[in-house]
């Protein structure tokens, strides 16, 4: 039997198939969970419908989390389906394209800067308040993604990393203000992953590359990989971790010194 049976979750973030979300959802469903899943807008809804019909779940509902009334109104929404909720799965990024790259000093923008920590960082404690209430007596979890960037300097990756050192600062916090109702709040660090998020990024096959060369298990992670973590972070067999930042990266965040000691400069 799998180690989710009886668990319900809500995954927000999913847009494809490449999605790091649908990695999570289809790991989730294997070890038994019932799952509900959120669409950012119109454009997405379809795409995320015939997902939600493969993974055997009937709740899809619309989530911007760029406006409180949004995510409020997608709780209200869940509410009418489920009496309770184990975990909330946020995998959710986003700012201006325009400031991914060059120089951080000279290209960041006080709009830009705004909208990355709103929508990277900030939405997920706001998922949090709206979710609350269903959460409570289950002993759950809440989950989200974070990158590299947040803890070492990532050339282009610039006001994100700005905003997820701001996200894995909010897991601790949150961890320490929802531990004495039980539930736990932990974060992914996930390598470089070809998704819709790193389609636009120039360079990403180089980063990909990169990693290959120079990561302990010399080569790259999958969505299936980060999943399965996933799944484990949001069951009972996690139930002493909290606050916690878990590597998903092929080893890539310990190594010191990048390239020495291999054929690559
Ligand atoms: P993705 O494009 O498949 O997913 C990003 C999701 O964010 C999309 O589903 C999109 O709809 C959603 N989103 C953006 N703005 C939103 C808004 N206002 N309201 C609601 N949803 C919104 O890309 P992904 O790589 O799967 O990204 C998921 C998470 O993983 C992000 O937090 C990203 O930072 C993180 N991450 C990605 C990588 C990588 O290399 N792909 C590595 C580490 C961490
Ligand atoms: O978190 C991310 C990417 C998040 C992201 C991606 C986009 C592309 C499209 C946020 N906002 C946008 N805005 C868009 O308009 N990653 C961890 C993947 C990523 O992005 C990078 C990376 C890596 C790795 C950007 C620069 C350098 C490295």
């Amino acid at each position: 039997m799998g180690f989710l049976v009886g668990k319900r979750v809500l995954i927000a973030g999913i847009a494809s198939n490449r999605s790091i979300a649908f990695g999570i959802a289809q790991a989730m469903r294997r070890e038994g969970a019932e799952l509900a899943l959120t669409y950012q807008n119109d454009r997405l809804r379809g795409r995320v419908e015939k997902i939600a019909k493969q993974l055997d779940s009937s709740i899809v509902v619309p989530c911007d989390v760029s406006t409180d009334e949004a995510i409020e109104a997608c709780f209200d929404e869940l509410g009418k389906h489920w009496d309770g909720l184990d975990s909330i799965v946020h995998s959710i990024a986003f700012a201006p394209k325009e400031q991914l790259e060059g120089s951080i000093v000279d290209n960041t923008t006080r709009e830009g800067s705004i909208i990355a920590h709103d929508i990277s960082s900030y939405s997920f404690l706001a998922m949090a308040r709206y979710g609350r209430q269903l959460m409570q007596g289950r002993n759950g979890s809440l989950l989200t993604l974070s990158y590299l960037g947040a803890v070492a300097a990532v050339p282009n990756y610039n006001v994100m990393g700005m905003a997820k050192a701001s996200l894995e600062a909010a897991v601790r916090l949150m961890a320490y203000d929802l531990g004495p109702e039980g539930t736990r709040v932990n974060a992914i660090s996930a390598g470089p992953i070809r998704t819709l998020a790193a389609a636009g990024i120039g360079d990403f096959r180089k980063m990909l590359d990169h990693v290959e060369a120079n990561a302990p298990l010399r080569r790259n992670v999958t969505i299936e990989e980060v999943g399965n973590m996933a799944a484990f972070l949001c069951s009972d067999l996690a139930s002493g971790i909290t606050g916690e930042i878990t590597y998903v990266d092929a080893g890539y965040n310990i190594v010191g010194m990048s390239g020495y000691g291999n054929d690559e400069a």
